[in-house]
Parts: C-alpha cells; sequence; structure tokens
C-alpha cells in the first residue's frame, strides 16, 4: 500500500501542477498531517515513518525469509527493503549473458506482497563483480557490458523498484575517482552513461549515486559528490537521490554537521536516503547518535528515508559490532527505542516531488 501510494506520487509529481495536491493527497493516504505529536504517536518504525510520508528499511537477506522471528520483525516493523547482496553484479549475471533472479525476486516478492518499498541495490560497483567483467579489455566491451546489465535487471523489476543505487562507491576517500574497471576502460564519462542508460530502462525509479563516508560535508569525498551532482543537474543529466551509507563506528563516527550534509545535497535538487545505517553498541550511547542520526534526517523534509543494514545484530555484517536495532534473541535494543521516538516526534515533510 505505502509502496503504490509513494510510486504512484512519484510519478505523478513529474507533471507540473499536481504537486500541491500530491502534498495534500500523501499525507492524508498515509493517514497523518505535516507533523506528528505525541498524541499520535505509532508503535512501529515504518508507520512512524509514514506519518511524515518517509520509509523506514532493513537490508534483508533471501536465505532469512525461511526463519519466522526474523519475518515478524520484518513484517512488522519495516516499510521498505533493499536485499543486501541478491542484487549485486556477482549473483545476477556471474555469467555473461545469463542471468539470474531467484534470490532477489523472493525479497521483492515478499516485500510487495507486505506493500513494503523495495530498493535496488546496486547496478554499478566495484565489488562483488565477477571475473568476467573485471577481464574486459576495451572501452566498447564494458559500455555494452555495463549498459547491458543495467537493461537487463531495471527491465526485469520495472516498475518495482522505488530507488535503484545505479553506481555505488565510485570515489576515493581523496575525492578521486576510484579506479575501476568502469572508470579505467571507459573513463569519467561512466557514471553519466550509467545514469541516462538508467532512465530510460525505468522511467519511474528514483536513481541514486550511493556512497560511504560521505556524510560530512567538509571531506574531499563528499565534496566530490557535491560535485558530481551540481554537474549533472546542471547539464540535465539524469540523477534524483543521493544514498549516504552511514556505516559508522569509533573512528568514523556520526558528524556534527550531518543534518548540514543532508541540506546541502537536498539544496542540489536532489532526495537524500539513508541507505546502510549501523552504529555500533548496545546501551544509550549507540541510542544517542541513532537518534542524531534520524533527527537529522527528520529535519530536512528532502531526506526521504532510512534504511538500517540489517535486522538482528547477529545477522549484520559485521556481528561483533552489534550495531543494528534488535539483539541476535530480536530483542528491541534501547536504539530501537530512540528511533521511534525520533520518528514519531515528526518533521517537514510529505516527500517532495522529484524536480
Ligand atoms: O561492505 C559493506 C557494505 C558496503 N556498502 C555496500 C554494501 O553492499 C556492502 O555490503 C556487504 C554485505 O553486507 C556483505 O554480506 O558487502 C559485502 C561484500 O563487499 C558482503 O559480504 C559478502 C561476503 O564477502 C561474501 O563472502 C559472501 O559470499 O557476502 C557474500 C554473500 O553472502
Amino acid at each position: 500500500m505505502i509502496g503504490n501510494v509513494v510510486t504512484d506520487t512519484a510519478r505523478q509529481a513529474r507533471r507540473p501542477g499536481l504537486r500541491t495536491a500530491l502534498v495534500v493527497g500523501i499525507a492524508g493516504v498515509l493517514g497523518a498531517g505535516l507533523m506528528a505529536g505525541p498524541a499520535d504517536a505509532a508503535s512501529t518504525l515504518g508507520a512512524s515513518a509514514a506519518q511524515t510520508g518517509r520509509y523506514f528499511g532493513a537490508a534483508v537477506a533471501a536465505h532469512h525469509l525461511d526463519e519466522p522471528a526474523y519475518v515478524a520483525t520484518l513484517d512488522r516493523e519495516f516499510n521498505s527493503v533493499t536485499p543486501e547482496n541478491e542484487m549485486k553484479w556477482d549473483a545476477t549475471e556471474p555469467v555473461r549473458g545469463s542471468f539470474r533472479y531467484a534470490a532477489a525476486d523472493q525479497i521483492v516478492a515478499h516485500a510487495r506482497g507486505q506493500g513494503m518499498l523495495v530498493r535496488g541495490h546496486t547496478l554499478v560497483w566495484h565489488s562483488q563483480l565477477p571475473s568476467w567483467v573485471r577481464g574486459l579489455s576495451t572501452a566498447a566491451d564494458v559500455r555494452t557490458a555495463m549498459t547491458g546489465h543495467i537493461n537487463a535487471l531495471m527491465s526485469h523489476w520495472r516498475g518495482q523498484i522505488h530507488s535503484w543505487n545505479v553506481v555505488n562507491e565510485a570515489f576515493q576517500d581523496t575525492g578521486a575517482r576510484r579506479n575501476t574497471v568502469f572508470q579505467s576502460r571507459i573513463g569519467d564519462d561512466y557514471i553519466e552513461l550509467a545514469f541516462r542508460t538508467a532512465r530510460a530502462a525505468d522511467p519511474d525509479a528514483r536513481l541514486c549515486y550511493n556512497d560511504y563516508y560521505i556524510d560530512d560535508a567538509n571531506h574531499a569525498k563528499t565534496r566530490a559528490v557535491f560535485d558530481l551532482v551540481r554537474d549533472f543537474k546542471t547539464r540535465g543529466v539524469p540523477i534524483d537521490c543521493v544514498g549516504l551509507q552511514s556505516h559508522f563506528n569509533a573512528t568514523s563516527p556520526v558528524p556534527d554537521n550531518y543534518r548540514q550534509t543532508i541540506e546541502r545535497f537536498a539544496a542540489l535538487g536532489v532526495d537524500v536516503q539513508i541507505t546502510e545505517l549501523e552504529i555500533p553498541g548496545s546501551g544509550a550511547a549507540q541510542a544517542d547518535d541513532y537518534r542524531k542520526v534520524v533527527n537529522a534526517c527528520m529535519a530536512v523534509a528532502r531526506c526521504t528515508g532510512i534504511t538500517v543494514f540489517g535486522i538482528p545484530d547477529h545477522y549484520s555484517w559485521r556481528p561483533y559490532a552489534t550495531p543494528l536495532l534488535f539483539d541476535s534473541e530480536y530483542n528491541k535494543k534501547p536504539a530501537y527505542e530512540a528511533v521511534l521516538s525520533a520518528l514519531n516526534a515528526g518533521g517537514p515533510g510529505p516527500v517532495p516531488a522529484r524536480s
């Protein structure tokens, strides 16, 4: 239900003149005004986020979908999913031209059956890339492989994916381009080619650039992504969204200017989505940091959704860090309560239209 509402909204929002009506419409359908107060506090993460037109999602692994406690928590708490590994290139096109969709299809079917949004992750990335792609030697061949991969996946799930991470982690921490097979064979233009191909393949999906360590506006890598987005907007290259992965830890804590970073991306004319959130810990300090992150998103109308990178701690890719909202017995951690109350405290919304 929420998925349909947001997808329809995205589609209609590109027609001028409908925006005011949509603002009223989406708030009405999701059952809340622009500011949710304590009186109408919702009791799950997804429902509380929906009050301001946002989603609250989790990264999901297909092989856990046969575990009742996992599925019960997913279905109760979240209104968006991101396949953690199942849509990556090594999983979907391990052999050139031979596509495998079954594991990701399982996640998409489950999510859509529950009325959840689906985020696509990810089309062009240097990691989890099959060796046949890394072995391509000419620009023309890498171009053909990349556009073919984007077209195949986006066509397969056309109309079912709310937002796609089209290009993932293209920059180094210095702000220079990462030296991938796409960069070295095609050159700087590969990102533009990927986004133009993606827009044509599924015109209703929001197209995102996704990266880690772009949470602090002063970092060189963040500035490089600002420049990319500004350049795309100036030249009319399609881009709708920036994904802040937001993998925080002791050496890379939530920056004090996190909200300003989100605002600066939004000011460039894109939505911001927090896409892989995790913060190690188990007590009050973890809860405080999660609250800070949610408050920052809620303060910016164009911060349209948050995804935590897993459900219980023991299924995290860093289980020892216990970075998630549920412990290994699916008990709610203090961070869960902090997130829920921050979502219920409201903020500007609902989700604005793509510009
Ligand atoms: O690397 C952490 C994340 C950074 N941002 C992009 C994300 O897509 C990425 O996710 C992680 C997954 O959580 C891991 O589950 O990406 C890793 C690979 O870079 C994933 O790990 C891989 C293992 O390395 C493989 O051995 C395993 O076969 O997961 C695969 C599937 O379970």
